[in-house]
């Protein structure tokens, strides 16, 4: 039991604590942290970072009224564990329990569930404003944003209407040079200058002399703010981006002393107009394996807490989707100079680090940039390489409208890669990437594919360099083996038949074959013989295929790891209402009109009945009327 955090429900009580207690609580809150870990991966480094930037926030403003937004979500642990959460944290990213970004369902503490990176400056901004209209103006407005997120478009669309509108608003930048990687870009170097910036590196002298160029007039606040922009300016080319744009900048500060922060923020709610203030932290501080490998420590398997030495606990060693895609990548890239690879800063996440160190010429790191990623991928696509873009499903959302125009209408040939499609399990709704099958099979000259297994990968990507339109591949974040039998290759548009049954099929797209695959295993030892179709393709789909199991067997099933609506099996719908099929006996497993909370992903699956049980539950269900006694014994089940 933690003598403090046990005792608080709110986080306004945090107000009347002294600095000894919040110190205190800073300890408790790492020693929560480091139990956490003992038992599951959960998002570990981020959060040991930012405890006294918390702390010392919830000391300064009310937030039960007064507005905050943690950029991306992740690192907000230490806030829910001081907004009322604490007996209930170790339930965080298990199935009804805890989410491990914000919810708003869980406390008014958390105003947005977010998950994705650089949108907190726009919504803290839209607060504002609108607690302006509605007569609220007294409520402060505070976003929290990472230095990874920071170069994010989104942020820089913020900036300016910030900076024009002149609301008040506080941006506290946590800036701990880190993104899940390093961090890449002009950027990342602009801030690296202002961390030389004297204030922070203790060269007091040359401040000292500009500061007694700044008359002593006026509201003591004001002037020292007034000093430290003067000092600034001219010393030493610190923020000045951020000031020509209308947004006072203050900083760098010492993001673990809490005094130091709590003097800060209490400075700057007195000012009027948009501020931003850089906090400058250590990501994993406190708990020294995370603060020399914050890139591994940024999501670790579970690990044992031994007087500050990570014990690691044994992990399964089976392939995942990633390990295969990050394969082909590699032999598409050692085949041709022409191939180049792109990621949004996920470099490990997508299992890139050793093609980047393989080819450092043709290995590009966005930054938190999805959008500019996919239209910089079409000017190279344009001018004559071969651009494979590596994104997760989930924030290849963020380049719809870059996929659409200069990738689709251009009908260049570039290859999306979507990472973690289908249930990414205890990250929940904010990342599962069910939406992909939908949104890319719309356009026009754009195939999608899915690979059922290793194999089925390496000859997508191969027809994929090879073709001369977009293509995009799903895979999920899940092991992949390889499918039985004596596989076919893989061709344009065309499904594999793994097993042809005589009383129906189902027909499986990429991730959910070897569920269907069970699935038809349960129903013949049932009696029943239900094929097992390889769909790979979700478009062009194989419209042969489709006759063929509806006109040769009994019903046809689909499967999905993605939203039903505009899914894969709606395109099977399509053909059989174009071709004028019988479409009574075709079901449609997936996801329905509904978004998907978080979970362990084989029980997220069987809850949606996607797995071999609910599978082979659906086929008895539609199985026709010749096997009507089969039906009837098993819906009693
Ligand atoms: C749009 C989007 N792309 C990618 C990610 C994956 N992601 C989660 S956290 C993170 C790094 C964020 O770095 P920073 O904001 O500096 O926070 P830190 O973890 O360093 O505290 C990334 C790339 C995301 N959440 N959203």
């Amino acid at each position: 039991m933690h003598k403090l955090l046990s005792k608080i429900d709110s986080a306004d009580s945090l107000s009347s604590f002294s600095l000894g207690q919040l110190n205190e609580l800073a300890d408790e809150i790492r020693d929560v942290l480091c139990n956490l870990l003992s038992d599951r991966t959960a998002h570990f480094a981020s959060n040991l970072g930012v405890v006294e930037l918390c702390l010392a926030l919830h000391s300064v403003f009310d937030f039960r009224r007064d507005r905050l937004i943690w950029d991306t979500g992740h690192q907000i642990y230490p806030h829910k564990l001081v907004t009322g959460r604490y007996h209930k944290f170790k339930t965080m990213r298990t199935k009804g329990g805890l989410m491990g970004y914000p919810n708003p369902h869980e406390s008014q503490y958390d105003i947005f569930m977010t998950g994705h990176a650089g949108s907190s400056v726009s919504t803290m901004l839209g607060l504002r404003s609108g607690d302006d209209l509605t007569g609220e103006g007294d409520r402060y407005a505070v976003a929290v944003i990472g230095d990874g997120a920071f170069p994010s478009g989104i942020v820089y669309e913020a900036l300016n209407n910030a900076g024009g509108m002149k609301k008040k608003l506080l941006i506290v930048l946590n800036d701990n040079r880190m993104s899940i990687c390093p961090r890449v870009g002009g950027m990342a170097d602009y801030l690296d200058r202002l961390r030389t910036n004297p204030f922070y590196t203790g060269l007091k002298t040359e401040i000292a002399k500009a500061l007694t160029k700044v008359p002593l007039l006026g509201d003591p606040t004001e002037r020292l703010l007034a000093q430290l922009r003067e000092g600034i300016k001219a010393g030493l080319h610190g923020g000045m981006l951020f000031e020509d744009l209308g947004i006072r900048y203050i900083g760098p500060i010492d993001g673990h002393n809490i005094a130091v922060v709590r003097k800060y923020l209490q400075m700057v709610k007195t000012q009027e107009g948009p501020v931003l203030l850089h906090v400058v932290t250590e990501k994993g501080h406190g708990f020294q394996p995370a603060a020399e490998d914050p890139v591994f420590f940024h999501t670790p398997p579970a690990f044992e807490n031994n007087n500050g030495k990570a014990i690691h606990k044994k992990k399964g060693s089976s392939k995942v989707f990633t390990d295969f895609a990050s394969e082909a990548i590699r032999a598409q890239m050692q085949r041709s100079d022409q191939v180049t690879v792109m990621t949004a800063a996920m470099c490990q996440g997508n299992k890139l680090e050793s093609i980047r160190d393989e080819f450092p010429d043709r290995f590009f790191d966005t930054g938190i940039c999805e959008s500019h990623a996919v239209a910089f991928a079409a000017g190279q696509a344009k001018a004559g390489l071969r651009p494979i873009v590596d994104i997760y499903s989930t924030f290849m959302q963020r380049s719809y409208d870059q996929v659409f125009q200069e990738v689709a209408l251009q009908n260049l040939p570039v290859v999306f890669m979507m990472d973690r499609a289908g249930l990414t399990g205890p990250d929940g709704p904010t990342h599962h990437g069910v939406f992909d099958i939908g949104y890319m099979r719309l356009f026009p000259n754009m195939v999608v594919m899915a690979p059922g297994d290793a194999h089925d990968m390496t000859q997508m990507v191969d027809l994929a360099i090879q073709h001369s339109s977009p293509c995009s591949l799903r895979y999920p974040k899940a092991s992949a083996g390889e499918l039985p039998g004596n596989r076919t290759p893989v061709k344009l548009g065309k499904a594999e038949v793994l097993h042809w049954g005589q009383d129906g099929t189902i027909l499986a797209c990429g991730s959910l074959v070897t569920e269907a695959l069970a699935a038809s295993v349960l129903l013949r030892g049932e009696g029943l013989d239900v094929g097992v179709v390889n769909a790979r393709f979700a478009k062009p789909i194989d419209r042969e295929i489709i006759h063929r199991a509806i006109g040769d067997t009994g019903f046809l099933v689909t499967v999905e790891e993605s939203m039903l609506m505009g899914g894969f099996g709606s395109a099977v719908l399509e053909v059989a209402s174009e071709d004028g099929l019988a479409s009574e006996n075709i079901r449609r497993l997936g996801i329905p009109d509904q978004f998907v909370e978080h979970g362990d992903r084989d029980e997220l699956l069987a809850d949606l009945g996607l797995d071999a049980a609910g599978i082979a539950r659906a086929c008895r269900m539609v199985a026709p009327a010749s096997n009507a006694d089969h039906k009837q014994q098993h819906v009693v089940r």
